[in-house]
């Protein structure tokens, strides 16, 4: 009885470090706003117009654009998205402690992933739209873009993870937790990324056994799921290449160009 609530006593023995309850919710205020900061729409906002729809005029129109008018114009929304992830990786304690390299390492492997996450808030599950360009679009609005089938996955994908019904702290951690991964290959000081990794770890776990959330753990969806998406997207974006050597490449954001060569 002496001890309690003592932060100091209150800690969880790991294998080489200690952790303190304080640190534990400094982590998760530095988590939660790193995503809040650099999350772009609200929650809320996107809630406003979740039923706002484009026309069937208006998906007509987009459909008769030409295929490489459609790609510059996503790559260009991609790649704005991407920046706001690679500032929320900035913003994770100890990310700009890691080196250079390893940065470059976890954000080239992770910036998509985190987008398709990212993607799943502003996704409507109830009529298959995802928000794009001021309103909520459905699949056959980017017909032109010639992958339906990848477009397709990210919107199932997209449904599984609204079934989870994540919350905006469980998205920041769950996002945190995929850019930090220690198996990645080529990095060069894995220790410290899997020492992030690991504090990262017992806070979420924490906050799930305070929320009662515990049971999302199995419920979210296999990361080889989202590799392949990733995968699919790498293999489009090259047969687009093909299709317009040169020209319409030069024309994609260098930091698209830089992560997805
Ligand atoms: C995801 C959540 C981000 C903001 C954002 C920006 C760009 C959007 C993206 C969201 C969702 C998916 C999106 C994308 C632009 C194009 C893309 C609508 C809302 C569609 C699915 C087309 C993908 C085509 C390629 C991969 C070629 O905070």
């Amino acid at each position: 009885p002496e001890f309690h609530g003592n932060p100091n006593f209150a800690s969880c023995l790991l294998p080489d470090h200690l952790i303190s309850m304080a640190e534990l919710d400094l982590l998760t205020q530095n988590v939660v706003c790193a995503h809040s900061e650099t999350c772009q729409f609200l929650q809320e906002n996107l809630q406003v117009i979740r039923w706002e729809t484009f026309s069937q005029s208006e998906v007509h129109g987009f459909q008769q654009k030409p295929m490489d008018h459609m790609w510059e114009r996503c790559v260009c929304h991609i790649t704005n998205a991407i920046q706001q992830i690679v500032e929320f990786a900035k913003r994770l304690n100890g990310f700009m402690e890691l080196n250079p390299n390893d940065q470059i390492v976890l954000l080239k492997a992770g910036a998509m992933e985190l987008l398709l996450l990212r993607m799943s808030r502003a996704f409507n599950c109830y009529n298959n739209t995802i928000f794009f360009e001021g309103k909520y679009a459905p699949l056959d609005l980017f017909q032109s873009l010639g992958c339906n089938d990848l477009i397709s996955a990210m919107f199932d994908l997209c449904h599984s993870l609204c079934a989870v019904n994540l919350s905006e702290y469980e998205m920041a951690f769950y996002s945190a937790m995929i850019l930090l991964d220690p198996t990645q290959p080529w990095l060069q000081e894995k220790e410290k990324v899997q020492s992030l990794h690991v504090k990262l770890d017992v806070a979420f776990r924490n906050l799930l056994r305070r929320t009662h959330r515990e049971s999302i753990l199995g419920k979210l969806p296999q990361r080889g799921r989202l590799l392949s998406i990733c995968q699919v997207h790498m293999e489009k974006l090259k047969v687009f290449r093909q299709m317009y050597p040169g020209m319409a490449w030069e024309r994609f954001p260098p930091l698209y160009r830089e992560l997805f060569v």
